[in-house]
């Protein structure tokens, strides 16, 4: 039996524009999101987030779900567009509203509401005045509405995560081009990144200022095991870079105030801009890092020697999932022992960690899905071992609690523990689920 800590937490995690739906409703302006999701052909099917899971008509439902799971913390985002429509100025107070019943329906029901400020729904506003993140001014408009967020829930929401994952957002979005806003531009993309570290930094004293003895700040970062396809110098080099660009860009900043230098000095001219200070801020002391842990990437290094097209191989004999990633569990206890080992991390929760199948209901309305619950089980092995190694992990979050919006891949991916009938909204707890339920009973697996 592998038993968990007396005190570990057990969760399960959405983010607005995956979920909520009610896009145009009660004041809300309009998101990046939106606005890329209008562009015919950008995302698979022409799916939006519109209606999503329409959590945010159907969130009672979605919280007895909770309660039945017997989940101890709940991840979810508030979307920025929902409070402040044009990102800086006029709040919406009725966009507090469905935050207002959401929390509180969590905090009757015994689950602590974990916030994330910002999962990638910028105010489309900001996109058209400031060129979003890629100027400075957006860190400090974000200050500006953390501080209203956390005025406003004070007392009530005590665990605070900034952003999620901003890699992705700051290469997908601003690189790569699949992601919002769409821009394919690899020096904005280093200056976002750079931006979204500073609009964390900023965001942190805001939070401890505008809350009680009990308030927790954190921010939630993606790891992939990055390994190298073969043992060339050439392959070991990307992956080392990769590494470099996916995690240590964010980590040194966050946990030792510097950029890591092999990676500046092989940006050179895309090096980001940076003013005196900025180190200082983005280093201000954490509570905790969200971890978020899905495959492992076996990297070959650019033709070009561009520092963006690597590519990547498959690895002979493993199992992928439906979104074409490896199933490689050992990542996640290699993640949280460095973060333990090399950043000397306070405390780390695991805010995602989860797989997408094709899942089916059979004809007596059951959602049988073997390969999550393997998934899940070898991942949440690995986990124990790595808090038998001294990492202070504090909890587990499955991603995700429901079916929903996989971006640009729309609705085709199904990554909950709840199956989504989109057509009807019918929500049915899938096999993994009743599986986490146990686990959970349990504090543990066998
Ligand atoms: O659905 C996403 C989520 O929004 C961010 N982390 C990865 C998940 C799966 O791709």
């Amino acid at each position: 039996m592998a038993q968990f800590p007396e005190h570990f937490r057990w969760g399960a995690g959405t983010y607005s524009y995956q979920v909520e739906g009610a896009a145009n409703e009660d004041g809300r302006g309009e998101s990046i999101w939106d606005r890329f999701c209008s562009i015919p052909g950008t995302i698979l099917n022409n799916d939006t987030g519109l209606v999503a899971c329409d959590h945010y008509h159907r969130y009672p439902e979605d919280i007895r779900i909770m309660q039945e799971l017997g989940i101890h913390l709940y991840n979810f985002s508030i979307a920025w567009p929902r409070i402040v429509p044009t990102g800086r100025g006029k709040v919406n107070p009725r966009g507090f509203d469905f935050y207002d019943r959401l929390v509180d329906g969590l905090l009757e029901a015994g689950i602590e509401p974990y916030a994330t400020l910002y999962h990638w729904d910028l105010p489309q506003a900001l996109q058209d005045e400031l060129g979003g993140w890629q100027s400075r001014e957006t860190a400090y408009a974000f200050a500006e509405y953390v501080d209203i967020v956390s005025r406003h829930f004070k007392g009530r929401i005590h665990n605070w995560l900034t952003l999620n994952e901003p890699a992705v957002t700051a290469f997908e979005g601003h690189e790569d081009g699949i992601h919002a806003p769409g821009i394919k531009d690899a020096r904005i993309a280093w200056q976002t990144s750079h931006h979204f570290l500073l609009a964390h930094g900023l965001a942190v004293p805001i939070l401890r200022a505008n809350g009680d003895e009990q308030t927790r700040v954190g921010i939630t970062l993606n790891f992939t095991q990055i390994d190298p396809a073969t043992q060339s110098p050439e392959d070991q080099a990307a992956a080392r870079f990769l590494d470099g660009k996916l995690h240590r860009w964010f980590l040194d900043p966050l946990f030792r105030g510097e950029y890591p230098a092999d990676v500046l000095s092989q940006l050179g001219e895309l090096a980001p801009k940076t003013e005196p200070g900025d180190l200082e801020i983005i280093a201000r002391p954490l509570d905790f890092l969200g971890a978020n842990y899905y495959t492992r990437s076996l990297v070959t290094h650019s033709p070009t020697g561009s520092l963006s097209d690597f590519g990547s191989v498959r690895a002979e004999g493993s199992e992928y999932t439906e979104m074409d990633w490896e199933v490689h569990p050992r990542g996640i206890y290699t993640m949280l022992v460095r973060l333990h080992r090399e950043y000397h991390v306070p405390q780390v929760y695991i805010v995602e960690n989860g797989a997408a199948f094709a899942d089916t209901v059979s004809e007596d309305g059951r959602v049988d899905d073997p390969r999550r619950i393997h998934y899940l089980r070898e991942h949440l092995l690995q986990v124990h071992a790595a808090i038998a190694e001294g990492v202070p992990l504090a909890g587990y979050s499955v991603w995700s609690l429901m079916d929903n919006f996989e971006w640009s891949l729309g609705y085709s991916k199904r990554f909950g523990i709840t199956y989504i009938d989109y057509p009807t909204q019918k929500r049915i707890l899938k096999a993994s689920g009743y599986w986490y339920r146990d686990v959970i009973a349990a504090n543990g697996l066998s």
